[in-house]
């Protein structure tokens, strides 16, 4: 289920005590080794911990953050000094539950900064998304182009990016966030509808194809985890003086669904991709950005992605060719 990227960065500043939200979906268990790796004292929540050794060895609390009161108590009794706030319903999955949506993560994270203001937590890091933006695109999208989403996901990350600049300032908390692209790693997606391209690789590798769900002309940016990762601790590593802003887009490749498609045909010989488009998913698709501008990340933390799609074909296909065999045995 998880995969071992190893040591981000080459910051040293042990001892953090850091609580990660949402821990067990597609970023926090990746973002939770790395966190360890690099020295952090590292605590995680969900929904439901993971039992066995999915749980990696690390403490887990069970947190819903739609609950003001758990979310309290969790922060009195751990006192972390930086939390990774990661817990959210996705785009695809939110709009068949929008209310819920709604509630886990706009809720959610109103809970999350509050508790963070009432109990001491130094810095919040909050992953935002590509799915900010909304119509109307321009084809490089910058940190400033009016933000109008079309999903509940979207309106809710919006949401938190302006309620996270407002504690920090109205309270000083330290906030700052990535607008993540659509992410891909040995650890499955859940309901997103960036999904087509793990799911590309993933599905030809279990069962020799795939049916993707958006057009072969779909555009948007991708990245690898492990520049994600070390995007989400080099942005909490950085000297505050330095950062002009509170969330950053973030970037390393955009290729269309079929430039995907075809990378997956090279490394998965034989692989049969097809292209149905669902309405409801390529308008989400269509709405987003086919190109983000990253210069503020670039040039405020020296953001520089290390992965292109070729560099992270060869890499992830042995990943999740293993993970393909366990969910075959
Ligand atoms: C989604 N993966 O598809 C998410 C995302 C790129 C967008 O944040 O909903």
């Amino acid at each position: 289920m998880t995969a071992s990227h190893g040591p981000v960065g080459p910051h040293t500043t042990p001892g953090r005590k850091v609580l990660v939200t949402g821990a067990g979906g597609q970023v926090g268990l990746d973002l939770l080794q790395a966190l360890r790796a690099r020295g952090d004292q590292v605590f995680a929540s969900d929904l439901a911990p993971p039992s066995g050794d999915a749980g990696l060895g690390l403490p887990w609390s069970s947190l819903d953050v739609t609950r003001a009161t758990q979310v309290d108590a969790l922060f009195a009794e751990l006192r972390p000094d930086v939390v990774y706030h990661l817990a959210a319903i996705l785009s695809a999955t939110g709009e068949r539950d929008p209310l819920r949506t709604y509630a886990v993560n706009q809720d959610g994270t109103l809970h999350v900064l509050e508790a963070a203001r009432k109990f001491g937590v130094r810095q919040v890091i909050f992953t935002s998304t590509i799915a900010v933006f909304g119509p109307g695109l321009p084809p490089l999208v910058g940190d400033d182009v009016p933000l109008r989403p079309t999903t509940m996901y979207g309106v809710t990350k919006v949401a938190g990016e302006l309620l996270g600049e407002y504690y920090s300032r109205r309270h000083g908390l330290d906030f700052r966030g990535v607008r993540f692209p659509g992410l891909l790693s040995a650890v499955l997606p859940g309901g997103g509808t960036s999904d087509y391209a793990p799911l590309m690789y993933y599905e030809s590798l279990r069962t020799g194809g795939y049916e993707a769900f958006c057009r072969p002309d779909s555009q948007i940016p991708l990245m690898y985890m492990p520049d994600a990762l070390r995007a989400l601790v080099e942005l909490s590593l950085a000297p505050r003086e330095r950062l002009g802003r509170c969330i950053y887009n973030i970037a390393a490749f955009s290729p269309t669904a079929q430039e995907i498609a075809d990378e997956v045909a090279r490394v998965v010989p034989g692989a049969r991709i097809t292209f149905k488009p669902d309405p409801a998913r390529q308008a989400i698709l269509d709405s987003w950005p086919r190109a983000l501008d990253d210069t503020c990340a670039r040039r405020d933390w020296d953001w520089r992605p290390a992965w292109d799609l070729a560099r992270m074909s060869d890499d992830l296909t042995p990943k999740l060719a293993a993970l393909a065999a366990r969910a075959g045995e």
